[in-house]
């Protein structure tokens, strides 16, 4: 066993990547491969946790693991999630420091799960008593609501978290937990109303049916089969072994623990009732006699049946299904829409029925959790939001996820350098600069007020006359021809550029992760994502109340209402108070790895693992930490380790712990500049001078062994 291996005893591969001693993807590689094959899922780059997804259930997260965790140092024991959860939680509560725990990785890497263990191990070990157990339990069943109406199967992840999630845990000067707030980020809504061969719609219909039970899905008129639903995939590859009756107990327990009503209950499952009935309203397309195209409802008692489970004349949907009003200059102009446009318009609903209740859902969890001002209050913030998307066709969603995971490998590299820095600082040790990889440039492409591809976007979203799809891509085209990180073949005047590859109606943008080709189809329609007026005023008249409450711009009196922001304005803005409120606290990171695309357990694929090394900046991570002083660790510790290579420290040193360390160094001859003393740890810059002094140790270790093992032959 080499040195990589016996640094933390009892090892596989190495525990620290900033101590491999060859640096490369490669390496990087070879040692988590090496750690997974014997279930070392979790591997540190100084203090970043890196998780590989096992696929399996691994006996690691027991209350006795949670015991051995509590109040231990970061490298006392072997890497693992609740290293860094009691790191962040102690740092919360006895330094007074608030916290975020930042979790990346692609779909299915296990970053909900990573959340969950963060948000458990915490619960475990913060305050107890009646009034904080309530608290925490509440905290904790929010998880499996949230995940009933955000996630679904997917090809990637059987419980793909299609929404964007940060949560602040809110904690008293005692470090008990009072409560928290939820954010919810741009929820994949086109799923609603969208089969994908192997996919899924959200958990939550499909719950309904298998637990509902005769009473309440009679009540909500509904019947417990899915292929009777046009909205549920009814591929039966994706409905087995999802245990939806028992998740809709679990999910139904949970809202109560939460705090919601059953009449609050009942009303949310309406809703849910209704998208899955509108699902099934059919739409035919006629002509009138005019000439004009039409459409109609073939079967009026799926729409009937609508109009009574949320207080509403059938035939006021009915016609907000067959025309549209438009109001110019005071007059009303009514426009008949033809079939393509009233399947638009139902579809339309739906999925704003849907995302609206799930945003509604969030509101009234804080409700619940959320605590009054008190003193003291110290946060931590869990992020779990969607990783860095390339799939064959890549829409409006992927370039705005990938702009989010633009914005959080921005501030990951920045605030590692700065956390250094504060280290630095704190400890008296002279500041050396470090050259990285700054992705600014890109985020700068995306979100620039004026001149970025958001804005550009909003731009073709707001500006009279004919705009398009193709229009808004030719801005683009002329406007970034020259920048390295943007390409597309188009520009205004429709010069195009003949060596690319890019389909027509594409972009491409150099991420930090990779390159990604955006399809613009779409683009506008989704960034505008405009609901029919008569729609909404539709929905405000019903008699259902939670319904009414999420269509208020129906409301006649709102009708004057400004129109609403853009979703690319609204996210831009979301994502930038997230980061400053990400900035302003202490951050802890998790970063996902998958090993392979099939779920399964004990595989692990080279290629895709090394995309992900190479996307999720691992690399630079571990320079950057390298960069100033690659190891640094508390005197005292440290003086133990290596107290037996140094005459002056051997067997005891008397003195403080630093002046220990002081004279072995000076012993040994180091050089200040390799080995900086600070006020509380010692900073080595190099591996090698590690590697060297671990050399010895293990050396002066076999000689005190044959020492004694001659002194112990000579007693005989
Ligand atoms: V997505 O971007 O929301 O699609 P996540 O959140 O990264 O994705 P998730 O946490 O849902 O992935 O993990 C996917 C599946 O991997 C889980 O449903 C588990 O079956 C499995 N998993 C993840 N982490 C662990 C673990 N620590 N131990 C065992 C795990 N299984
Ligand atoms: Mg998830």
């Amino acid at each position: 066993m080499d040195f990589k291996s016996s640094f933390m005893d009892g090892m596989v591969g190495v525990g620290d990547m900033i101590l491999l001693e060859s640096l490369s993807e490669e390496s990087l590689l070879v040692n988590l491969k090496e750690r997974f094959k014997s279930d070392e899922i979790y591997t540190y780059i100084g203090n970043v946790v890196i998780s590989v997804n096992p696929y399996k259930s691994l006996p690691i997260y027991s209350p006795e693991k949670v015991e051995e965790y509590r109040n231990c140092n970061l490298y006392q024991l072997k890497p693992h999630i609740y290293a860094v959860a009691d790191d962040a939680y102690q740092s919360l509560r006895d330094r007074d420091r608030d916290q975020c725990i930042l979790i990346t990785g692609e779909s299915g890497a296990g970053k909900t799960e990573a959340s969950k263990l963060v948000m458990s191990y915490v619960a475990a070990v913060c305050g107890k008593g009646t009034e904080v157990n309530q608290v925490k339990e509440q905290l904790l069943q929010s998880n499996p609501v949230l995940e009933a109406f955000g996630n679904a199967k997917t090809i990637r992840n059987d419980n793909s978290s299609r929404f964007g999630k940060y949560m602040d845990i809110e904690f008293d000067f005692k470090g008990d937990p009072m409560g928290g707030v939820i954010s919810n980020y741009l929820l994949e809504k086109s799923r609603v109303v969208k089969n994908v061969k192997g996919e899924r719609n959200f958990h939550i219909f499909y719950q309904l049916l298998a637990g509902g039970g005769t009473e309440l899905l009679g009540k909500l008129k509904l019947v417990p089969d899915c292929s009777k639903y046009n909205y549920l995939n009814n591929d039966p590859s994706s409905l087995n072994g999802m245990g939806d009756n028992e998740n809709f107990q679990i999910v139904k327990n949970a809202m109560e623990i939460i705090g919601l009503s059953d009449a609050e209950v009942t009303s949310i499952l309406e809703i849910v009732a209704v998208i899955l009935k509108l699902g099934n309203v059919e739409i035919k397309g006629q002509f009138q006699a005019n000439g004009m195209a039409a459409c109609y409802i073939t079967d009026t008692k799926g729409i009937k049946e609508i109009g009574a489970l949320i207080g509403l004349d059938s035939s006021m949907l009915e016609n907000a299904f067959s025309v549209r009003t438009v109001e110019a200059k005071q007059e009303k102009v009514v426009t008949t829409l033809n079939q393509s446009q009233g399947i638009y318009a139902r579809d339309a609903l739906a999925k704003n029925l849907y995302d609206r209740l799930f945003s509604w859902l969030v509101q009234r969890i804080n409700e619940s959790i959320k605590v009054s001002e008190f003193q003291g209050r110290k946060v931590m913030g869990v992020l779990d939001i969607y990783g860095f998307e390339i799939l064959e066709v890549n829409s409006f969603e992927q370039f705005i996820i990938n702009y989010c995971n633009e914005k959080l490998q921005q501030i990951f590299i920045q605030m590692t350098l700065k956390e250094e820095q504060e280290e630095y600082t704190r400890e008296g040790i002279k500041w050396t600069r470090i050259v990285y990889t700054d992705n600014e440039v890109i985020c700068t492409l995306i979100e620039d007020n004026t001149n970025g591809i958001l804005a550009v976007l909003d731009e073709e979203c707001l500006r009279p006359g004919k705009v398009s799809d193709a229009t808004f891509l030719a801005k683009l085209g002329t406007k970034f021809k020259n920048h390295k990180h943007f390409q597309s073949k188009v520009t205004q005047n429709d010069k195009r550029i003949a060596d690319l590859t890019l389909p027509d109606n594409c972009f491409r943008i150099e991420h930090y992760a990779g390159q990604v080709t955006y399809n613009t189809d779409g683009f506008l329609d989704k960034n505008n994502d405009l609901l029919f007026r008569d729609l909404s005023q539709a929905m405000w008249n019903a008699k259902h109340q939670l319904l009414k409450t999420l269509f208020p711009e129906g409301d006649p009196k709102n009708s004057s209402l400004k129109r609403p922001p853009t979703v690319g304005f609204q996210f831009r803005n979301s994502v930038s108070t997230l980061m400053k409120n990400l900035y302003a606290k202490n951050p802890n990171y998790i970063r996902c790895l998958k090993p392979n695309s099939s779920k399964k357990p004990s595989l692990f694929d080279d290629v895709l693992v090394k995309t992900q090394i190479l996307y999720l900046g691992l690399l630079e991570n571990v320079k950057v930490r390298r960069a100033g002083f690659a190891y640094r660790q508390l005197y005292k510790p440290f003086l133990e380790r290596y107290k037996m290579i140094s005459k002056k420290t051997w067997p005891q040193w008397a003195g403080e712990a630093r002046d220990g360390v002081a004279a072995m160094m000076a012993e040994l001859g180091i050089p200040d500049e390799e080995a900086a003393l600070g006020h509380t740890k010692i900073f080595i810059r190099t591996p090698s001078t590690l590697f060297d002094l671990e050399d010895r140790r293990r050396r002066r270790l076999d000689e005190l062994a044959t020492l004694i093992q001659t002194l112990f032959r000579g007693w005989r």
